[in-house]
């Protein structure tokens, strides 16, 4: 059985990635790792440990990963594309000192280590039509900057000490749970809030502007595959682009509509995620990930967006 340690617990992805370890590994297999101003709350805080894990403080990592004999770390610590925009440093801090830190953690302790990397690591240079696995990256933003680096350093750390890194290239990752903070692509998880209460939905990005998204139960799923997969089958390791649905706002509008009739949506384009989104990948080829380790997602926009609302609407917002 492993012994995990989710740093980000609380995050969007973390939330949700450490209550599903959990049903898989066992509660007391999984430590929630967070910082003191996100601290878990209800089922997240109830059903297994967490402790204060900043990635920042080397040796509180170190004391977390002894205490509980921790041999698997999804590092999810990182600031989201457009915060990272107006917080550089504190995005390189975060993303790479904290990196390095969890790397040089996991060489000494044998630990494995997942750290997600982004579509946000491909740049205007990158073909944007089925980007493939291995081209140019080349990010315009200290977001995809901070992301080329993980996948450079987390091969780095594979190839001259062992360490078994691996990783996704995360989309726009759209869930009904933990809301997102600073992204380019909440507007695809901000405008299911706005449908299912009933308000018209201002929209950030311009009409046609496309960009892969996946539904958080494929996220979750690709995340623990890919550490599950058997490891001479994989030719890469940081990190896979994975694919579920590519789509541009109008698309999501109108499969909601279908569920909704009434709902409205207007534009009020944000010139910086305008800007963001043009230089990301309209849709990415994931034949690698589907080669070396069977990824398959389930969810696309239809069956995504029916899930969505029923979800939503049964929390009665
Ligand atoms: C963001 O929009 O910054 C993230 C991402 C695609 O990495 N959701």
């Amino acid at each position: 059985m492993k012994n995990i340690l989710v740093v980000g617990a609380t995050g969007q992805i973390g939330s949700e990635l450490t209550m599903e370890l959990r049903t898989r590994y066992g509660n007391d297999h999984v430590v929630a790792g967070y910082i003191p101003t996100a601290a878990p709350q209800g089922e997240l805080r109830d059903s297994g440990p967490s402790e204060v894990a900043d990635v920042t403080d080397p040796n509180m990592i170190l004391e977390i990963v002894k205490k509980y004999k921790i041999d698997t770390i999804y590092n999810l610590a990182a600031l989201l594309s457009v915060v990272a925009e107006s917080k550089p440093m504190l995005a390189w801090n975060v993303g790479i000192n904290g990196l390095l830190n969890i790397l040089e953690i996991a060489r000494q302790n044998n630990c494995s280590v997942f750290t997600p990397s982004s579509i946000g690591s491909f740049g205007p240079s990158t073909p944007h039509i089925k980007t493939p696995q291995d081209t140019i990256q080349r990010p315009c933003t200290m977001y995809g900057v901070t992301k080329v680096t993980t996948e450079l350093l987390s091969d780095y750390y594979f190839n001259k000490y062992g360490v078994d890194t691996r990783a996704v290239r995360f989309p726009g990752i759209i869930s009904n749970v933990t809301p997102p903070g600073g992204g380019t692509t909440d507007y695809a998880v901000d405008i299911y809030y706005s449908a299912v209460k009933g308000e018209k939905f201002i929209c950030p990005i311009k009409e046609g502007t496309f960009m892969d998204m996946m539904y958080m139960p494929d996220a979750l799923n690709a995340a623990i595959s890919l550490l599950e997969a058997d490891p001479s089958r994989l030719v890469h390791r940081n990190a896979f682009n994975i694919a579920s649905m590519s789509f541009a706002p109008e698309n999501i509008y109108a499969e909601i509509k279908k569920n909704i009739p009434n709902f409205e949506m207007v534009y009020d384009v944000d010139p910086l995620k305008q800007a963001i989104a043009d230089s990301w990948p309209d849709s990415l080829d994931d034949t690698c990930a589907r080669q070396e380790w069977d990824w398959k997602p389930q969810f696309n926009l239809e069956s995504m967006t029916t899930d969505m609302i029923e979800k939503l609407k049964a929390r009665n917002l």
